[in-house]
């Protein structure tokens, strides 16, 4: 009866891909503009190339970085999601899990990549809408056109000062309660015995369409506002990971029945001068340093990946230990990297670019799970 084959089945052809990186450079803003920022950047699209202009001791120094990638000023948001994020939905559907990351300064638009502007009161997609609406979208698009029998889940959660927030948890509408208790709920990070970290108490939402998905987020949206304004949080020193689960029932001749999962995380990081700060003397140290915590490790994993050491620190912060299957996993992984091209956010500039660049070397080995 085949009953025995109910363990994983491993679609494995044992091949490592790079995790793939892109690079987005923002537009300067109107004021930028107004006040005639100097641009220091120069996109090449067709190249796949970034330039960037400095000037020591009177005389111009360029610097060159390639990457898998890369979208200039102008690019829309349809087009990046189209040329860069589509394929890997796509996967998602074929039983693979990928993750998706923005990194770099804030105020280059990590969150406009990954969320976009507000949303259309119609439920439609805007020309602004980024890489989560999007990619709701055209799961639901596809599995209703392939008339799948499937179930999804998603969970959204906010990682600040190594705590992590449920963005999707109920309202708590008992006003004798702080206000901090309220919006924590205690969630715990659990190894799940075969090598993966799964987070207990997290509120994982079943839904069935893509209106419910977008309420959900706009409930995720609201909540993250709150907490940001009662508790003071800078929403630049969070991380928020945004996981859709997808379960599509194959049908098999037979009586066997195959259950295909992928599963897709889309990671909008800390501002990356969060790190290059953290060893500044500021008033709230502690709070400080653990703030970076997480962004310093993501730092430490990735090198110690390309490096090839032997002891790989996944387990000194809550996000490499949540995505710890993206960093030379078997998920497949790609790194959105933002940039000014403003002359003022040169030293930022290129030290996302570095990072970025060390980045193409992590190797991931994605695997397509099928229960
Ligand atoms: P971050 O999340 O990196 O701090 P934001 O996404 O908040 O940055 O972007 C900062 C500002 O720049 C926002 O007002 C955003 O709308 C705008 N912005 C960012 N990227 C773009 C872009 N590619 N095109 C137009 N506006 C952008
Ligand atoms: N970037 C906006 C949210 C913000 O910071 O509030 S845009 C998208 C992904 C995750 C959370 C929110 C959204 C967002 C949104 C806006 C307003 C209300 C709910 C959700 C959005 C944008 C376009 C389409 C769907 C959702």
């Amino acid at each position: 009866r085949g009953s025995d084959r109910s363990s994983f089945r491993h679609d494995s052809k044992d091949k490592e891909t790079n995790v793939q990186v892109l690079l987005r450079c923002r537009p300067l803003s109107d004021d930028e503009q107004k006040s005639n920022v100097p641009k220091v950047v120069t996109c090449n699209e067709h190249k796949k190339e970034v330039v960037v202009t400095q000037t020591i001791a009177n005389k111009q120094v360029d610097r060159v970085f390639n990457f898998d990638k890369v979208f200039g000023p102008k690019a829309q948001q349809r087009s990046i999601y189209d040329q860069a994020i589509s394929p890997i939905v796509n996967e998602v559907l074929d039983g693979f899990n990928c993750t998706v990351f923005a990194y770099g300064q804030t105020g280059t638009g990590k969150t406009y990549t990954m969320e976009g502007g507000m949303r259309n009161k119609s439920g439609d997609l805007t020309a602004e809408a980024g890489v989560i609406p999007r990619a709701v979208r055209q799961i639901f698009d596809i599995l209703e056109a392939q008339n799948a029998d499937y179930s999804m889940k998603v969970t959204f959660l906010e990682l600040y000062n190594e705590e992590i927030t449920d963005l999707l948890s109920p309202e708590d509408n008992n006003s004798t309660r702080p206000i901090e208790e309220k919006i924590k709920k205690p969630v715990a990070l659990m190894e799940d015995g075969k090598g993966s970290v799964v987070v207990r108490g997290l509120e994982e939402e079943s839904v069935y369409s893509v209106n419910e998905i977008y309420t959900l987020l706009e409930r995720g949206a609201s909540k993250r506002r709150t907490s940001e304004t009662l508790l003071n949080k800078r929403s630049s020193r969070s991380h928020s990971v945004f996981t859709i689960t997808v379960y599509v029932k194959e049908t098999v001749i037979g009586d066997e029945e195959l259950i295909k999962c992928g599963k897709l995380n889309l990671v909008d990081l800390a501002g990356s001068e969060n790190i290059l700060r953290s060893g500044a003397r500021e008033g709230r140290a502690r709070e400080a340093g653990e703030i970076n915590k997480s962004l310093l490790t993501l730092g430490r994993v990735i090198n110690a990946l390309v490096e090839h050491s032997a002891h790989i620190p996944y387990r000194d912060s809550k996000l490499t230990r949540i995505l710890r299957d993206s960093l030379g996993g078997k998920t497949k992984t790609c790194i959105i990297a933002t940039i000014s091209p403003s002359a003022y956010c040169l030293e930022e500039t290129l030290s996302t670019l570095d990072y970025a660049s060390r980045a193409k070397n992590i190797k991931n080995k994605p695997e397509a799970n099928q229960k």
